[in-house]
């Protein structure tokens, strides 16, 4: 893992003369940025600049190591100590971060992002209220309306009242097909009857996945389907732990991917590198509010390196 630390001077060369006093001649620097105390602070303390380095690169590989995998190793961590810096408070003033550290953190994302390219049938699966529904019927409206795709829908979620309507609403307004699932053997049926979607989208019913039976049911759902893809879908107001309780509950289900939702009301973008870097799942679209179908957005590295550290959220 790449230690990524923060050295504070009066100006850049002393910065980099600390830098090399610690971490060696080659130290890598990740980015520097001058800092203009703010209201009370101004009067007491001048600007100053801080630098991010890590230490040199790490030796090659063993030998039968993958070198491949080393370097994700590495990436990895910066996102780690990015995504723990974000969270704790340092704030990215816009454009001060300069390029290299931009590079970096591209790079790292760049590896973490997915898409549903060339899967048909794919199914959402997540906790209660992560937003689901809402995020299929935006996928839903996106690949419909703007690419023009025959899109269509399933809903297995008959256990609560409105859950259907809910889907059927969306369903009934974009004029798409759609239809229900009551159980496991009434999928590959509702599968069929929407043979001519090019993309299908399955919704599952927000339950309690730490009830074994609830993990047991939507498994057998799975079985059944044999989706493309499936997508798990994490709300990003979630916590540390509950990500990774998550993760362990979903693992059965192979998930192919993530969706993180409510960014908008996430505490920073720290939680997007987070909860990616818990998840350990390619990203494939970040949702920003409860607009359909406007507040989702699918990531690219640029972007997704101007959210993490431009605090760009929409
Ligand atoms: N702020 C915010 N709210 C969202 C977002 N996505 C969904 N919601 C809201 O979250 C609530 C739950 O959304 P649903 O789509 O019903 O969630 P779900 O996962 O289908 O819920 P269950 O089926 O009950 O498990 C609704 O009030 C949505 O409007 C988002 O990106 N940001
Ligand atoms: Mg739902």
């Amino acid at each position: 893992m790449m230690n990524v630390e923060q050295f504070q001077a009066p100006d850049q060369s002393r910065a980099l003369d600390l830098v090399r006093g610690r971490l060696g001649p080659d130290a890598v620097i990740l980015g520097t940025r001058t800092v203009h105390p703010k209201g009370w602070a101004a009067l007491l303390k001048r600007s100053h600049v801080e630098v991010f380095a890590a230490p040199p690169s790490p030796p090659p590989p063993p030998p039968g190591a993958s070198s491949l995998a080393f370097a994700h190793l590495t990436e990895r961590g910066v996102g780690e100590e990015l995504a723990e810096r974000l969270s704790s408070g340092i704030e990215g003033e816009e454009g001060a971060f300069e390029r290299p550290l931009r590079l970096a953190v591209e790079k790292w994302a760049r590896q973490r992002i997915g898409s549903l390219d060339g899967a048909r049938c794919v199914m959402l699966v997540g906790p209660t209220g992560a937003g689901k529904t809402t995020t299929l019927a935006k996928l839903a409206a996106r690949e419909a309306l703007d690419e023009g795709r025959r899109v269509g829908l399933i809903t297995t979620d008959t256990t609560r009242i409105g859950a259907i309507g809910h889907l059927q609403t969306y369903a009934e307004i974009m004029d798409l097909p759609w239809s229900v699932a009551e159980d496991a053997s009434a999928l590959g049926e509702a599968k069929e009857a929407l043979g001519t979607s090019e993309r299908i989208l399955v919704d599952t019913s927000g339950r309690n996945f730490r009830h074994r039976g609830s993990r047991e049911e939507v498994a057998a759902l799975a079985r059944a389907l044999r989706p493309d893809a499936v997508v798990l879908v994490v709300p990003l107001t979630t916590g540390a732990d509950e990500i990774r309780i998550l993760r362990d509950s979903f693992e059965g289900l192979a998930p192919t991917g993530t969706i993180l939702t409510k960014l908008d009301e996430a505490a920073g973008p720290g939680k997007l590198l987070g909860a990616m870097d818990l998840l350990g799942l390619p990203l494939l679209a970040v949702t920003t509010g409860q607009m359909v179908p406007d507040d989702i957005w699918f990531p690219g590295a640029e972007r997704l390196a101007k959210v993490v550290l431009e605090g760009v959220t929409s």
